[in-house]
């Protein structure tokens, strides 16, 4: 199977687990990306069994009103039912990196609300130690120097992702050289940065459930 294959395979998994959590008056959280792609494409099926969905890009948003989804304002819903996204890394604790599509502080924020968070990847994001993947950070433009130094003295060495503005109208830096062995506390310790709007780190609200695309299947980690 190539990689696009045990992506749809992962997409086709989540559609049947979050199948029989739907009700009527479902919100359901979906991600971005071409994982998240696949499911969106696939969720079509389902639009008669939930109320709508909320997305964490204006991308996911649009794909997901072209199939007749209706698409809603996180403040205009109590509770999402779960949330299905993908990931650039996860470890076996179910910590994960986000953020390649610089999408993560929407994608942590629907996360937050979520009650399950229900990962979908391939294998080639299956990972012992986090940090090989560049992480994501989030910053205000305005601090992006700042932010940047104090990103180095935490050991990183982090990028500006040149011409790329977000959702939010903030900059994207890419941190590098990090072998990331406690991601609770890195987590905590870019969070308190002045001027970080959020990391790609998603570990204090990592995945409940990972579907991992291998050759010989999709297998379910808690
Ligand atoms: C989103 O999509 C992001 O958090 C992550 O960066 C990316 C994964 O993309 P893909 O599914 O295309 O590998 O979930």
């Amino acid at each position: 199977m190539n990689q696009d294959q045990l992506k749809q395979s992962v997409a086709r998994a989540a559609i049947e687990y979050i199948t029989p959590k739907l009700q009527a008056d479902s919100i359901l959280g979906v991600g971005t990306g071409s994982t998240a792609n696949f499911f969106i494409d696939m969720l079509g099926e389902l639009k008669d069994q939930f109320a709508g969905a909320v997305a964490s890009s204006d991308a996911s948003a649009t794909r997901l009103k072209a199939l007749g989804i209706e698409v809603l304002d996180l403040n205009s819903v109590g509770e999402l039912v779960a949330y299905v996204d993908g990931a650039d890394e996860s470890n076996a604790q179910l910590a994960l990196i986000k953020g390649g599509g610089a999408a993560l502080t929407r994608e942590k924020i629907v996360a937050a609300v979520a009650r399950e968070f229900v990962c979908i990847a391939d294998e080639s994001k299956w990972v012992d130690v986090l940090g090989s993947f560049p992480l994501p950070v989030e910053v205000i433009p305005m601090a992006r120097s700042y932010v940047a130094r104090e990103l180095v003295k935490l050991g990183g060495s982090p990028v500006y992702r040149e011409g790329v503005v977000t959702d939010n109208g903030n900059v994207i830096l890419d941190v590098h050289q990090l072998a990331i062995v406690d991601p609770k506390q890195l987590e905590a310790d870019i969070n308190q940065l002045t001027g970080v709007v959020a990391s790609g780190l998603f570990a204090r609200r990592g995945a409940d459930v990972l579907l991992l695309g291998r050759a010989e299947g999709v297998e379910t980690i808690y």
